[in-house]
């Protein structure tokens, strides 16, 4: 039988506005958790930091996938999670316990307290998310769905697509190929620009690497494919890579903080992720089956209700 899913993008702990668009999507909580008679959700990851209500987000979420009414896939701030919480067995941790680590985390760790059982039953199920899922006719995961990568993963997750325990030891392990291959999915690619190019972030940071838009097959130079960048500061030379996504599969993915009005970025790729955190939209893809998404099957809610 034909599943429709209600693919949701980053909630970023905001709880009133996943609860709004489970309703505008028809599914209600009649005590037993949010269900839809005839679909179910599948979030693309980023549940926590940054928001106000993330245990009220992980209540709804995590109750939803226990009963079978949602899948889920893990997200890059759930990966970090993890490794913040768990020992490197030396004294110090997976994710290193800096300044920049804690400030990112530090709503979570606050909200959830650090340490107590309801912190450390969210770890404890953010181990159980799959790196992606490759369902019948469609497949979603949070940053970038890129074959070699997902392929050199394989012997570092379990049957379920979910890290083994020394698969995520090594994806902690910076420079190794399981990181960089782990960077590549919950991540996104990124590209060296040709030299002397660079640019400054939202930070001020001078970056020599741009992220691209992977799902768009037109963006073939760093000035149409860089994100994050000014376009008269990058070089129209072509990018020649192969991260560019061109399956006949539909692949939904979240991450990328785009902005603006929820659009349909690419007929074969959509991002989900329209900043729900910044003021923007939560958004959900609405899929029946279809090879080819639509802009028309796009349900938003505002951050914040008008
Ligand atoms: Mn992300």
């Amino acid at each position: 039988m034909q599943r429709n899913f209600d693919i949701v993008g980053d909630i970023h702990g905001h709880a009133d506005a996943l609860e709004r668009l489970l309703g505008r999507l028809g599914y209600a909580d009649s005590g037993d958790g949010y269900a839809h008679p005839s679909r179910q959700m599948i979030f693309v990851g980023d549940f926590i930091d940054r928001g106000p209500d993330q245990s009220r987000v992980l209540a709804i979420a995590r109750d939803m996938c226990t009963k079978g009414s949602a899948l889920a896939v893990l997200g890059n701030h759930e990966f970090n999670a993890i490794g913040w919480a768990t020992g490197d067995g030396n004294g110090g941790h997976l994710r290193p316990h800096t300044l920049k680590n804690h400030t990112q985390h530090r709503a979570f760790l606050d909200q959830l307290k650090e340490g107590s059982a309801a912190y450390l039953s969210a770890i404890d199920w953010f181990r159980t998310l799959p790196v992606y899922l490759d369902l019948d006719g469609l497949r979603v995961v949070h940053a970038c769905w890129h074959q070699p990568s997902l392929d050199l993963l394989r012997p570092y997750l379990d049957s379920q697509n979910r890290f083994t325990r020394d698969g995520f030891l090594l994806a902690n392990r910076k420079g190794s190929d399981v990181a960089t291959a782990t960077d590549i999915v919950l991540k996104g690619p990124e590209i060296a620009l040709p030299p002397p190019n660079s640019f400054f972030d939202k930070d001020g940071h001078e970056r020599k690497e741009a992220r691209i838009r992977w799902w768009d097959r037109k963006a073939t130079t760093f000035r149409l494919a860089a994100i994050g960048a000014d376009p008269d500061n990058l070089p129209d030379t072509p990018i020649g890579s192969d991260y560019f996504y061109s399956a006949s599969k539909p692949v939904l993915f979240g991450h990328y903080w785009l902005r603006g009005t929820p659009e349909l970025t690419s007929p074969g790729a959509a991002c989900l992720d329209f900043s729900v955190a910044r003021a923007g939209y939560l958004t959900a893809y609405r899929w029946s089956g279809e090879m080819q998404l639509s802009a028309t099957n796009l349900v938003s809610v505002p951050a914040t209700p008008d």
